[in-house]
């Protein structure tokens, strides 16, 4: 190595230095309360006006939903909808070629086009909102209901801007979709939310993803976790690297509307030629919903899959949504519960952390055979709840200050039910 290259590597370490250090001092300052509450209120405030809303014509705004009927089940067809349209995703592609191609994953103040960027970030938050999350798709921005006869499906817990890992699951789905096209098998792989906040690339780790779902939409589903929220993603860093890296481009406002989009739940109707009846797999961030009631007694229980405007989630904050929406994102199953307790409420703050009791009178009553979730961090990368009927999983092998075992959930349906799941080691395995 000569001089230059030594100077070149000891000033990047330097920068790498002071950024970590930079960023200590703002979870410091994340940690006072009175400067948290005194930026929330500005945001509020903020919201509030709508000029603030810098891309109202590139994401138009869907109409409330009042209605508390249930709706019948719909079904997405995906397939006939992008055979239909003409897809035409330059951002997407540009993205593709900084991320894939070009491996831009390292450094957090790199971001695709200059001078250009925001209106790159907006045109491929416009194209994702137009294919991926088209509300023909999507009951009501919702959720998906789709139909599977074989294959496979994979599901990617919290990444967190662990973009190291959401890298080597999209190197290995990428290759898990080029044979199933050659083989004419079927795939999903469904990100369960949280894509942002604790880590300092986490608006490249969201950008990353959101090509991946708009390069293979029939494939890659997204749902929306805890921290697409924006109460959230000021107190955990999401906002903080908004202003670090990308500033003065009020990009943040325009971040959050998107998050609104995002559906919280996705069901695959599992059913191949020989079997009588459909078998079901609930997939969304954290719970399964339920209404408030004593703990000590089985609560009311929605059926979210086929009564899915039920839900209300096309808010930005998550005090704004219903209690249904808020359960989805934030509630955890608990195996320890004491006795005679149906569910408690999380020592989240927010949310129930729910028995098995509650789980197995919810599955019955939404006819669900499985639910995949995220949310909770695990030091395997994964733990199985009330019989192997409820699987969670965690895919960021970086978290705060902690390493883990990240893994993914992979679902085959090749094999015999009992022993179609199997969990990938994201570093190890893929
Ligand atoms: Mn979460």
């Amino acid at each position: 190595m000569n001089e230059k290259e030594k100077e070149e590597e000891e000033k990047k370490a330097m920068e790498e230095a002071l950024m970590d250090i930079m960023e200590d001092i703002n979870l410091e300052e994340q940690k006072s309360e009175a400067a948290f509450i005194k930026k929330l209120n500005l945001l509020r405030e903020e919201i509030k006006t709508k000029e603030q809303f810098t891309t109202t014509d590139i994401l138009p705004k869907e109409p409330q939903i009042t209605s508390s009927q249930s709706v019948a089940i719909k079904f997405a067809d995906i397939d006939s909808f992008l055979a239909e349209e003409k897809i035409e995703t330059p951002f997407a592609d540009e993205f593709w070629e900084f991320y894939y191609n070009n491996k831009q994953i390292t450094d957090p103040r790199k971001f695709l086009g200059g001078n250009t960027v925001r209106e790159k970030i907006l045109g491929l938050l416009g194209e994702v909102s137009e294919y991926v999350l088209n509300p023909e798709l999507i009951n009501l921005n919702h959720a998906f209901n789709e139909k599977m006869q074989s294959g496979k499906l994979y599901y990617v817990g919290d990444t967190h801007g662990s973009i190291k890992d959401t890298d080597k699951c999209i190197r290995y789905f990428v290759k898990q979709i080029e044979k199933t096209e050659l083989n004419n098998e079927e795939i999903k792989i469904i990100f369960l939310g949280d894509y942002v906040d604790r880590n300092k690339m986490d608006i490249h780790n969201l950008l990353y993803i959101l090509t991946f779902a708009m390069k293979y939409p029939k494939y890659v589903r997204i749902l929306r976790g805890n921290h697409e929220e924006v109460t959230i993603n000021m107190r955990y860093g999401f906002w903080h690297s908004i202003n670090k890296y990308l500033p003065n481009l009020y990009l943040f406002n325009d971040f959050e509307y998107f998050f609104m989009k995002l559906p919280l739940v996705h069901a695959v109707h599992y059913q191949s030629e020989t079997m009588v009846e459909p078998r079901v797999i609930v997939s969304l961030h954290g719970g399964i919903p339920i209404y408030d009631n004593k703990f000590t007694e089985m609560p009311k229980i929605p059926n979210i899959v086929e009564g899915l405007d039920l839900l209300d989630s096309s808010y930005s904050n998550i005090d704004e949504m219903g209690d249904l929406s808020q359960q989805i994102l934030w509630n955890d199953p608990a195996d320890d519960l004491p006795p005679g307790m149906f569910f408690l409420p999380s020592k989240r703050g927010i949310g129930f952390n729910f028995g098995k009791e509650v789980f197995d009178e919810w599955m019955k009553q939404n006819k669900a055979d499985r639910l995949i979730r995220g949310h909770e961090v695990f030091l395997e990368g994964f733990k199985n709840f009330f019989n192997n009927r409820l699987f969670s999983v965690f895919s960021s092998s970086k978290y705060v200050f902690r390493r883990l075992e990240a893994k993914i959930l992979e679902l085959d349906f090749s094999k015999p039910w009992d022993k179609n799941w199997k969990y990938l080691t994201i570093q190890k395995e893929l």
